[in-house]
Order: structure tokens, then C-alpha cells, then sequence
């Protein structure tokens, strides 16, 4: 059984073309004019484009005494609904501290039900032997990728002498460290600080994080990681003086990649002066929005390549659950939605007003995010052998995005009113159509896969070579085989 996606222009990361595209089963066949087949998916007028892959959600994550009130099956029929095909969501230890066993929880959570396919990012919170050695067992069941916080102290933040020893374990096993940049202590000082004062509201949450903090936090694992000779990957970059940090270092040659969200370069701080609270307190997330003048920085650095991807940190709590911090802003859960929203914003204020081309819109939501996660060419890639995660991207389908005709469990939408110029007309996985705007209908909880992501290979030559130089100073600085030009 043949499926052609037919009368679309083919949008890849490097450029545009007409073509119909035949797909034999899961994967894609051929790619060329006038394909015959047993089922047309009509894309006239269309893009085509590979399924957008969010690098960056937390679904049911237990966190600040609650859980995120996401689900797998409601995460992944958002992400389809807005052309999303591929989520990769950050896996939390648990009180045992075993990673082996939150991998397993997180597949005993999302196995049935998500209708798309997901991969995993691991948390490192700490360290011991066991983490050290549990690493490999990560890498061992498809986990590439390892996650610092070097905020929330007291909780998940881990110190320096921490970050270099799990740096390292990553650059042997050839996975990607990652990290939650802001300087934990500061953060802390500046929440009492406020509190003493008598802010106690939302406002609170942005007062007790400049750009500053931010900056620090990304300039120290970029030495940190330079230090141990490993790419290293910055997630949620919100302002400036990260990624300043990011572009100082691959200048110098370093392998660092940033991650902005699709919140910080439309959504800004003012948000945080709402004489609502829970308006306010809904907008709560770490770091903060912040003000108009980040978000150019932020939107150049997609076009000139300093930044690479561009994720959601999906990580949704309902209004009743913000209201855990009603008297108290360091106890609103941090997190906001937008899995569902992020192509559509980006096309709107991206594309639309000229700030990226098509083909960089694919890059940074899919093709990059596919390389530097290690499962390209077969997600994020339209050739054939490539998994069929396609998305019939439409851009004459305007609509209002809303609390209420979204998927999210959410009561509320960040994205509230908005009015967006694009949308999923089709969304595909791996040859299902898991999506048809007009009618609306949920696609089949339990069908996505867990997609394992390989261990970068040529981290184990660069070990090899470094052992046999046995001189810290003669490391390899990159280990991992990204590809060029990312
Ligand atoms: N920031 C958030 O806002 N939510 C989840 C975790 C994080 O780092
Ligand atoms: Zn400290
Ligand atoms: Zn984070
Ligand atoms: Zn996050």
C-alpha cells in the first residue's frame, strides 16, 4: 500500500521544491513529480515539511510538590494537532535516585499512551557511584543526553564539582550533557531578598532571576565543559547575556548549542505585571520571560546559526495547581505550555515577517534538533528511508489560538487571543495520519514508539586517543559526531 502526499512544495532544511512524496509503510519511498499510489494525502497549496520534534517537555513530571497536569496521550495529540511529531521529554529520578528505574517508570508512564513517538533527555541531580555507573545503563537503553539543573538549590542543583564529574562521564559514553543554566545560589538570595521586602507575588519570580543570573550560570558550564573537552548544550537560552555566552564560545570552536523557546521570542515580562494574579502566576516558568529588547538577539541568533533549535519546555500546571504559591512566588509550580502552539507562533512571527526562510524554520524545529540529538536522518530528514513523520503545513489557515479549542488539559493558554497564519492541515507518523485539521479526531493512544537515540560514536575514538595521550590538556574538543555546520 502506497500513500502519496500529493500537489505540496517540499520544504527541507536546505531548500524548496515541488514534489510528491510516497510513502511504503512507515517509511518514505521516493520523493519526486507525479508519484502514483493506492492513497493521496492532498498538500496542494501546502508545505511539506518533516514533523516538527520538540527537544523539550516534561508530561506528568512530578515537580514542586505537584505534577505537571500534561499527560503523554494529551501532550502527544497536542503536538500533533500543531505538526509536532516527535516530543523528547526530560526523565526525573525519583526518591530512590535511580536512573535505570526512572527510564523504566517514564516508559511504564508513556508506553500507553502516546500517540506519537517520544525519546528521552536523563536528569543528573546529584552524584554517586551509582549515577556514575547507571549512566552507561541510560546510554545503554537509548538515552543520549544528560540533563544539569544548576538552579532549584536545594533541590534538583548540582555544584560545580558535580557538573565537571558528570561532564565528563557523558564525554566517556559518548552522550550530550546538557544544562538548565542559572546560578542556584543567587537565585536563592535574591527569592529571600524579596520575600524580606514584601514581594510576594509573580512579580517576584522575574525580580529573583535577571538575564544576569542566567548568564553566569551559561558562561561557567561552557568553561566547565571546555574544561573536560565536550560539546554541551544549553537549554531554554531566554536572554542576551546567554547567548552571548554561546556565541564567544563557537567562535573559539567549541561545540555549544542553544536552545531558545518559542515563549521567550514572542511572550515578554510584562506579563508578570498583570494586576491578575493568576494570569501573572500562569506565565511563571524558569528562567522568566523577559523584556521586547532579548527577543531580537534571540531571533538573529536563529537566522545567523549562534542558535540552533527551538523547543517549548512544555511543562503545563493547571491554574488551581499555580495557586500553590498564592501567598508565596517561590511555591507557584515553574512551567508554561506551548507544544501545541510552536510551530504556528513561529511561522506567524518568524516566516511571516521575514525574520527566517522556510527552510531555516525546518531547520531549527526539526533537521538541527534531529542532528544534535543523534536520530537524524530518521526523524527531521524528507528522504526516503526516513521514518514518515511528515507535517501538510498550510499558511492560509489563520485562526485564534485559545484555552478553548486547544488539546492541552490546560484551563488557560499562555497564547490566549493570539491570532496565528498557519497550521497542520496534516500531520503524519511514520505513515499514519495521526492529524487532519477540520476533523478533529484523537489519534490512537499507545501507537507512538519510543525512539532510542545512539551513543555518539565518535566519542568513543576520542576516548581511546585520549587515554593513550593519558594529558587532561590534550583532550579532543569534539568527541561527538554532530554533524558540521550546526
Ligand atoms: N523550568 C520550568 O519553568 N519548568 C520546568 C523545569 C524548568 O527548568
Ligand atoms: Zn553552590
Ligand atoms: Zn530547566
Ligand atoms: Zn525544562
Amino acid at each position: 500500500m502506497t500513500k502519496v502526499i500529493k500537489g505540496g512544495t517540499v520544504v527541507t532544511a536546505d531548500r524548496s521544491y515541488k514534489a510528491d512524496v510516497a510513502i511504503e509503510g512507515e517509511t518514505i519511498r521516493e520523493i519526486g513529480p507525479d508519484l502514483k499510489g493506492d492513497e493521496y494525502v492532498d498538500a496542494t497549496g501546502a508545505y511539506v515539511i518533516p514533523g516538527g520534534i520538540d527537544p523539550h517537555t516534561h508530561l506528568e513530571m512530578p515537580f514542586m510538590g505537584t505534577t505537571a497536569a500534561e499527560t503523554f496521550e494529551s501532550g502527544t495529540w497536542a503536538a500533533a494537532a500543531g505538526g509536532t511529531t516527535m516530543l523528547v521529554d526530560f526523565c526525573l529520578p525519583g526518591a530512590d535516585g535511580s536512573i535505570r528505574n526512572a527510564i523504566n517508570e517514564w516508559h511504564r508512564k508513556s508506553a500507553p499512551q502516546i500517540c506519537s513517538d517520544i525519546g528521552y533527555h536523563m536528569a543528573v541531580t546529584g552524584w554517586n557511584e551509582t549515577i556514575f555507573n547507571e549512566m552507561k545503563d541510560a546510554v545503554d537503553m537509548g538515552v543520549n543526553s544528560f540533563k544539569h539543573f544548576m538552579a532549584y538549590k536545594g533541590a534538583l542543583m548540582v555544584e560545580d564539582d558535580e557538573l565537571f564529574a558528570s561532564f565528563k562521564r557523558c564525554r566517556e559514553l559518548g552522550a550530550l550533557p546538557m544544562v538548565h543554566a542559572e546560578n542556584g545560589d543567587v537565585v536563592d538570595l535574591l527569592q529571600k531578598q524579596m520575600l524580606e521586602q514584601g514581594i510576594t507575588g509573580p512579580e517576584g519570580h522575574a525580580y529573583s532571576r535577571p538575564p544576569e543570573v542566567e548568564g553566569e550560570a551559561a558562561n561557567r558550564a561552557i568553561m566547565i565543559a571546555d574544561a573536560v573537552g565536550t560539546p554541551l548544550y544549553i537549554v531554554h537560552v531566554s536572554c542576551e547575556q546567554a547567548h552571548e555566552a554561546i556565541r564567544r564560545a563557537r567562535q573559539k570552536g567549541m561545540r555549544v548549542y542553544g536552545e531558545p523557546l518559542a515563549q521567550f521570542l514572542i511572550l515578554d515580562d510584562s506579563e508578570y505585571l498583570s494586576k491578575d494574579w493568576d494570569h501573572a502566576a500562569q506565565r511563571v516558568m524558569s528562567p522568566p520571560f523577559r523584556s521586547k529588547e532579548h527577543q531580537d538577539g534571540l531571533w538573529n541568533g536563529l537566522a545567523a546559526g549562534s542558535l540552533q533549535v527551538v523547543a517549548t519546555d512544555h511543562a503545563a500546571f493547571t491554574t488551581e495547581q499555580k495557586r500553590m504559591g498564592r501567598d508565596n512566588f517561590c511555591m507557584i509550580p515553574n512551567g508554561t505550555g506551548g507544544l501545541e502552539e510552536r510551530l504556528a507562533v513561529l511561522w506567524t512571527y518568524g516566516v511571516e515577517t521575514g525574520r527566517l526562510t522556510p527552510e531555516e524554520f525546518v531547520a531549527v524545529t526539526s533537521t538541527n534538533i534531529a542532528k544534535i540529538l543523534n536520530i537524524y536522518p530518521r526523524k527531521g530528514a524528507l528522504v526516503p528511508g526516513a521514518d514518515a513523520d511528515i507535517t501538510v503545513w498550510d499558511p492560509k489557515i489563520s485562526r485564534t489560538l485559545s484555552a478553548s479549542n486547544q488539546k492541552s488539559v490546560l484551563d488557560y493558554s499562555v497564547w490566549e487571543g493570539m491570532q496565528v497564519s498557519a497550521q497542520a492541515r496534516y500531520t503524519l507518523s511514520r505513515g499514519d495520519v495521526i492529524w487532519a485539521w477540520g476533523q478533529n479526531s484523537q489519534p490512537q493512544p499507545g501507537r507512538g514508539k519510543f525512539i532510542p537515540r545512539p551513543a555518539f560514536s565518535s566519542a568513543a575514538r576520542a576516548l581511546s586517543q585520549w587515554k593513550e595521550l593519558n594529558s587532561p590538556r590534550k583532550v579532543e574538543r569534539d568527541p561527538l559526531n554532530i554533524p558540521a555546520g550546526i
